[in-house]
């Protein structure tokens, strides 16, 4: 049974919770790997979202003071620090299974994270989006922050197939998040586009693009690596020849597909890049995130590949609307050098883990990578074995 409350005492509970949510401080968890440190609450999630977003607050229209437009998840932000302030474009998506960007902001990037008023106003093409996702923020050295986007759209070629649709690159340019204009989707010869990311800066004159080309829209069939290709310019961005730079692989965190997560981070030692790998189980998919750097002359050339996962789902991020992912599409890096690794868990929810550029250039640059088999794996064990026991 419902407890006899009164529109405006029910109204204040609701609205301290809110505010509590959003004003409690967050701290680093205890245990680490050196790399770097996961901060023990969610900064952002589905409950984040204004009451004024989810309810109508008006005692003559909603006199039980019904949600009419609940939220269901905020995940998988775009990430962009500016003005002192660490700004996220989230994926918020309602009830309704729409998604659509709002961008939070923090003073501090690990806590009291806050929506804006409004969420994003996306302009369209002449072919409407059904669905919005998974911003990447690139501040571009041509003076434009562009966020490139997931945009799906049902496929037509298959009007019996009620789930049956079409992902490509949606691009739209902005100087301050609240205005954006939107510029044609890219082109390319794959049938289909998720996971593209604007490098930023020009290469040999062009904007340069990490892809991936894929088949399907779940399915990457034969597409499914890192692809990466240039456009001369981004009204319309044409990308005429794509290569591969980082591949999917047997037996290993990208088996089944992979992508590139935010902008790389430039460091005197190269590109420093965050991606995410998928492998099959008996469970389902499983999304984990990987790291590696490119050449700073040649950002297309992989100079470093760590073994393994850097940030794979753990405790109660294993659980969500999409279980046993964790994802990125964006970090930061400061003026000090501190990291702050935005990422996903469960398409549901959003994480901060904090590291600084020098730990993850030694991470990259220094951890041997993935040997391929499992011999390869115990004689690359049993050397960093001996070495540690030599010590003694
Ligand atoms: O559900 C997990 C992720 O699946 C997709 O990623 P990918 O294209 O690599 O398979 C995206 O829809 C992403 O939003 C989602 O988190």
């Amino acid at each position: 049974m419902f407890e006899a409350r009164d529109f405006s005492a029910r109204l204040e509970e609701l609205t301290k919770a809110h505010q509590a949510l959003i004003a409690r401080p967050n701290h680093p968890v205890e245990s680490h790997n050196g790399i770097y440190r996961r901060w023990a609450n969610p900064i952002l999630t589905a409950e984040h979202a204004p009451l004024f977003w989810r309810y109508d607050l008006d005692p003559k229209t909603n006199p039980f003071l019904i949600e009419r437009l609940g939220i269901n998840a905020a995940f998988n932000s775009g990430a962009i620090y500016k003005d002192g302030k660490y700004l996220l474009v989230v994926r918020v998506e309602g009830n309704d299974r729409k998604s659509f960007f709002a961008v939070a902001e923090s003073e501090t990037g690990v806590d009291g994270f806050k929506f804006w008023d409004y969420p994003v106003a996306m302009p369209e093409t002449g072919e409407p989006d059904t669905n919005v996702y998974d911003m990447r923020l690139t501040a571009h050295e041509d003076g434009w922050i562009y966020g490139l986007f997931c945009t799906e759209r049902k496929d037509t070629a298959q009007p019996n197939d009620e789930s049956a649709a079409v992902a490509q690159c949606g691009i739209a340019r902005t100087k301050d998040l609240v205005s954006w204009e939107r510029q044609p989707d890219l082109v390319t010869h794959s049938g289909q586009q998720r996971n593209v990311v604007l490098h930023p800066e020009f290469v040999d004159g062009k904007y340069a693009l990490y892809t991936r080309p894929q088949d399907g829209f779940i399915s990457v069939g034969s597409g499914g690596g890192i692809g990466w290709g240039l456009t001369v310019s981004m009204n319309p961005a044409v990308i005429d020849s794509e290569i591969v730079i980082d591949k999917k692989r047997y037996h290993t965190i990208k088996e089944v597909k992979n992508g590139q997560g935010p902008a790389p981070i430039k460091t005197p030692k190269g590109w420093l890049h965050l991606a995410h790998g998928v492998r099959n189980t008996a469970a389902g998919l499983r999304y984990v995130l990987y790291m590696f750097m490119t050449a700073l002359d040649e950002p297309w050339r992989v100079t470093h590949s760590p073994s393994g996962y850097f940030i794979a789902p753990e405790g109660a991020e294993r659980v969500g609307d999409v279980s046993n992912v964790a994802f990125s599409n964006g970090w930061i890096a400061n003026e000090a050098g501190e990291v702050f690794i935005y990422y996903a868990s469960s398409d549901t929810r959003m994480h901060v883990a904090t590291s600084t550029v020098a730990r993850l250039v030694d991470y990259v640059m220094n951890t041997p990578s993935d040997p391929l088999t499992s011999a390869g794996c115990v004689q690359q064990r049993s050397a960093l074995i001996a070495r540690n026991l030599a010590l003694k």
